[in-house]
């Protein structure tokens, strides 16, 4: 087992139940930064699922860095939406509505990640997985993209090994996902009405 002193399962815990309280108490708004700053503590999940995801770890780091730059000059995802809508850009490639947009999915695909590794008894990483995909992201990807995820998932790790890569040995891992799934469920909700009370929608 790698150094056990990092623990980016409690990390990102944390940081989506402070993101929570956020949106909790709404109109405060949702700072652009402390949401990039939580999107960037899911990278060692990627590491931890191997190159099976690859690609989809580039795309992943790609769309926070440019999220996590435009952070430097706009204060909170609401401004960061209207200004794509000022400059009409929000469904054009590479803009930040656009990236949040992607970003959120995969969030989204944690959650329900985890949701299924919590309800699935065995060491079998790759059914949560499939199940995840095809719930959130599938529909928006093309024949090969969807090719080349599905062949990912086989070439995921045992649930075992990706918690020993998390620095998780113990029931702790089980009560951190269960955190995660609690707290990023708001969060994902505030983002998507953030685009629907604009008529953007989140189908694109
Ligand atoms: C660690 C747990 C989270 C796992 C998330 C896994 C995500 C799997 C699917 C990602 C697919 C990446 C391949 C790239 C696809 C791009 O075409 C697409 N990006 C996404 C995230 O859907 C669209 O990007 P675009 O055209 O707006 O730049």
């Amino acid at each position: 087992m790698a150094d056990g002193e990092e623990k980016p399962l409690r990390k990102v815990a944390e940081a989506f139940e402070e993101l929570q309280t956020i949106v909790n108490s709404q109109p405060q708004e949702l700072g652009l930064a402390l949401l990039c700053n939580a999107c960037s503590l899911i990278l060692p999940f990627f590491v931890g699922l191997g190159i099976a995801l690859k690609f989809a770890e580039m795309d992943y780091v790609s769309k926070v860095e440019d999220l996590c730059e435009a952070s430097k000059t706009i204060i909170s995802v609401q401004s960061m939406i209207d200004q794509d809508i000022q400059h009409n850009t929000v469904k054009k490639c590479g803009s930040n509505s656009r990236n949040l947009l992607r970003v959120k999915r995969a969030l989204d695909m944690m959650k329900v990640l985890f949701e299924q590794i919590l309800a699935t008894e065995g060491n079998s990483l790759k059914c949560s997985a499939s199940t995840a995909y095809t719930q959130v992201f599938a529909a928006h990807h093309g024949f090969a993209i969807r090719k080349a995820a599905t062949a990912g998932m086989l070439l995921l790790p045992t649930k075992s090994r990706f918690l020993t890569m998390l620095n998780e040995d113990g029931p702790t891992a089980e009560l951190y996902m269960q955190r995660y799934v609690i707290a990023s469920a708001p969060v994902l909700e505030y983002i998507d009405n953030l685009f629907h009370s604009r008529e953007l929608g989140v189908d694109w």
